[in-house]
């Protein structure tokens, strides 16, 4: 099993230890192919080294890739929205995870969106149960 995970970069880094979390838990359950949305440090060294190019070609790739993309939306990001975007178009399972209780607004066109499954949590404990029901709902079929 091949994870996307998306979380803010460039939109802000408030949630930074709350991604490093979720990609914790989601090792439990595959790849995430995009650990370093994780690491501020990672982030930070690999952002001068690749170009802007490079790194949307890249991670369009892993997107194609993946089996399924998980996302944080509650820190507003470009770059998250876009790439929730392009799974949907190309028919990957989309998880988006919003914190009721961030005073954030988020966008209509995630909430609005029946094309992700749309989870808000409260505590970052609730999130290993809605990880879990996900990935049962999507786990690959045996074909034998
Ligand atoms: C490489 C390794 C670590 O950091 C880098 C350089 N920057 C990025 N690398 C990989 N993915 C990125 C980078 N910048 C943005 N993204 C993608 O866009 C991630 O998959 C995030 O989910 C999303 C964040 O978008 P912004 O608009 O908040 O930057």
């Amino acid at each position: 099993m091949k994870i996307y995970f998306c979380g803010s970069i460039r939109g802000g880094r408030d949630l930074a230890h709350t991604y490093e979390h979720i990609i914790k838990m989601l090792q439990g359950f595959g790849t995430v192919l995009t650990e370093h949305v994780g690491s501020d440090e990672v982030i930070q060294k690999k952002d001068r080294v690749l170009s802007d190019r490079q790194i949307h070609d890249r991670d369009l790739g892993w997107i194609v890739e993946s089996d399924l993309l998980v996302a944080e939306v509650t820190v507003p990001s470009l770059g998250v929205g876009y790439e929730i975007g392009r799974a949907i178009e190309i028919g990957k399972p989309v998880l988006c995870l919003y914190d009721a209780g961030s005073g954030k607004a988020l966008s209509a066109m995630i909430a609005g969106s029946d094309k992700v499954e749309m989870k808000l949590y409260r505590q970052t404990e609730e999130i290993e149960g809605i990880l879990e029901a996900f990935f049962k709902s999507h786990a690959p079929r045996r074909t034998s």
